[in-house]
């Protein structure tokens, strides 16, 4: 299997009780590596252009009010199989679904307040990334 990048957001429920050393603690445990990494106040326009997918969905307004809500952290991974494997490791998108370990499972409020977000694919990892990021702010 070949080493990866994900695109992973610490979001504001979890910054806000102060948990990004705690999700980092397991995103570490896990063997992936934080290549890249900044804390930032969304804009509307940011959380929408990285939501349009949703943008059809009912909760999109919601969504989009949640990630301006206060500061997320930005992250690149890096690993084996990084994109999958963050998957695994955020658990399933409502906390009551996900398995024990994960971080959804120990830290997320609801499904809509989850407290991270992981790229659902590697393509989709390369574009996440390219919005947030530059290479020189990634350090490998
Ligand atoms: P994410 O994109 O944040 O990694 O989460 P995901 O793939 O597990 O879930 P996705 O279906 O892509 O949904 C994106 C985010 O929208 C919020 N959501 N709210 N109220 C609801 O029913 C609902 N459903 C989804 C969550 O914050 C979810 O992570
Ligand atoms: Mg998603």
């Amino acid at each position: 299997m070949a080493v990866q990048r994900t695109f992973s957001i610490i979001k504001p429920d979890a910054t806000e009780r102060n948990l990004t050393g705690a999700v980092n603690a397991v995103i570490e445990q896990a063997g992936l590596r934080i290549i890249g990494q900044r804390r930032i106040q969304m804009t509307e326009d940011q959380a929408k252009r990285f939501y349009a997918v949703h943008a059809e969905r009912p909760f999109y307004g919601e969504l989009v009010e949640f990630m301006t809500s206060g500061p997320v952290v930005v992250q690149v991974l890096e690993g084996e199989n990084a994109v999958a494997k963050y998957r695994e490791v955020m658990g399933a998108t409502n906390p009551a679904e996900a398995a024990d370990g994960t971080i959804r499972k120990l830290y997320a409020k609801s499904i809509g307040e989850n407290s991270v977000h992981g790229s659902d694919s590697e393509e989709n990892a390369a574009i996440e990334i390219a919005q947030f990021f530059s290479e020189a702010d990634i350090a490998g």
